[in-house]
């Protein structure tokens, strides 16, 4: 793996532990990181991660198959978009990965299933941005690794009846939610990260289809928020698609709502070599750098401060953010991302598992929830391959998996954890659809050096579709 190696939302890799304060009052805290032990082979943990996988696909296949997510504890299933509307969320999300781990007659299921079942003709709101980066991404992808041609006769249907969210905008930023039947749209008041990350799926379908149209109503998107900065630079969270006004004034940095904007302006130029989204991202990412990244404690963060002023806000960091690790060593800053990866390994290693949020001051718990997110795996394997292969990311991804089994793992797969902070922790109740698209599929690539995946030139989406690299 040379310079031009890549991984998650990359063509260029190139491209580009101190003290942790005050403990939190009453939280359980594990002081100390643990000393690292020689891992297993990476054979072997790969092989072990494939196993659990499909430990958990036979449970969402036995428990909830056609449904969109599985309750593994309650060995129930719930719907991620519209009750009553189920669209097989989790087959959609897995099809790319269970590629990749060669777990071929269960992608043959999983594809039939989407010629046999998935009716896209729905009388419901769907989230736009969910619908695009795990529906419109996971048929992409499924499309690109077994080359059915139906997947990608669903991808564009589901492009086009989208379209409305963004055409019928007047300033084309897409409205939040649309009504897959009727093409009605509703809730203009829209987060950046939801307006702004389309570009890849809509430009690969755009790709895929020689229609371009697909490509520029995201670039439009995309353009309509950088046209909102600030003086200084920075954006906030929240737009009213219709007037143009914000509806905010916090700059969160890399952290959500915006977090994935940032990441689909350098992968638009990664992908699609459009230079107007690189210059993009250099201008909002240098005022991120000099505006709101922090250091306390000998670790950096990025604190929240207002868009027009730089005034700080508060200093929350989301788990969400980890991801921006890899961005960062996408975009050539590889100082950066360790800084900031290790900022997040010292999060795991203080409590054993990441919580939603915390104050980085004193690193006490804001959400002790645990959403199985697979943010910090995504950005340990992209500074794996753009390191070219560094153990270290993988001894860092290693920790994190060991650390899911030891507190998610139930006998139907893996689950969230509603409180990280009790003894026991405490279980919820949900293995999120992206568990199957991007976690495990993270874990795998990292261990397993499949000849399915090119390593040196790839690209995976905000939601770890493969839409470039699948041999
Ligand atoms: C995923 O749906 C995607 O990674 C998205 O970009 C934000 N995060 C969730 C999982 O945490």
């Amino acid at each position: 793996m040379g310079g031009r190696a890549i991984s998650r939302r990359r063509f260029l890799a190139g491209l580009a532990g101190a003290g942790l304060g005050v403990a939190a009052a009453g939280i359980w805290l594990a002081r100390r990181a643990p000393t690292p032990s020689p891992l297993p082979s990476p054979a072997t943990i790969a092989a072990e991660v494939r196993a659990e996988y499909l430990r958990a696909w036979d449970a969402y296949k036995r428990l909830a198959w056609g449904h969109d997510e599985l309750r593994p504890v309650s060995g129930t299933h719930q719907e991620f978009f519209a009750p009553n509307h189920p669209v097989g969320l989790t087959i959609i999300e897995a099809l790319d990965t269970l590629y990749l781990m060669g777990l071929d007659d269960e992608l043959a299921l999983g594809v039939r299933w989407v010629e046999d079942n998935l009716n896209l003709d729905i009388d419901a709101p769907f989230q736009v941005f969910e619908t695009i980066i795990r529906m419109l991404g996971g048929l992409l992808a499924g499309h690109l690794a077994t080359k059915n041609a139906a997947l990608l006769t669903k991808a564009k249907e589901l492009a086009d009846r989208l379209l409305p969210a963004f055409t019928k905008s007047p300033t084309g930023m897409p409205y939040r939610y649309l009504n897959l039947h009727s093409g009605a749209v509703s809730v203009p008041a829209n987060f950046v990260a939801e307006i702004g990350t389309n570009l890849s799926e809509l430009g690969m379908l755009s790709r895929l289809t020689g229609d371009d149209r697909y490509f520029r109503i995201a670039k439009r998107a995309a353009q309509a928020v950088y046209e909102r900065r600030s003086a200084l630079d920075l954006i906030a969270t929240t737009i009213d698609i219709e007037t143009g006004r914000w509806l905010s004034t916090v700059s969160v940095g890399p952290q959500p709502p915006v977090d994935s904007y940032y990441e689909y302006l350098l992968d638009g130029y990664q992908l699609f070599g459009d230079t107007d989204l690189l210059a993009w991202f250099r201008t909002l990412t240098a005022a991120l750098q000099s505006r709101q990244w922090d250091t306390e404690g000998g670790r950096k963060w990025y604190r929240r401060v207002l868009f027009q002023t730089g005034t700080l806000v508060d200093n929350h960091e989301s788990e969400l953010a980890a991801f921006w690790a890899g961005s960062l060593a996408e975009a050539g800053m590889k100082k950066e991302a360790d800084e900031y990866l290790d900022s997040f390994t010292s999060v795991l290693d203080r409590y054993g598992i990441f919580p939603e949020e915390w104050d980085y001051t004193d690193m006490s718990i804001v959400d002790g929830g645990h959403q199985l997110r697979p943010e910090y795996a995504d950005s340990c394997l992209a500074l794996f391959v753009a390191s070219g292969g560094s153990e270290l990311y993988r001894q860092r991804a290693y920790r994190l998996y060991q650390a899911m089994k030891a507190t998610c793992r139930v006998e139907n797969g893996y689950t969230i954890l509603t409180d990280i902070t009790t003894r026991p922790m405490t279980l919820g109740d949900l293995t999120p659809g992206y568990w199957f698209s991007e976690n495990m599929k993270y874990f795998y690539l990292l261990f397993s050096s499949t000849p399915r995946f090119d390593y040196r030139h790839n690209y995976l989406t905000t939601e770890g579709k493969v839409l470039v690299g699948l041999k």
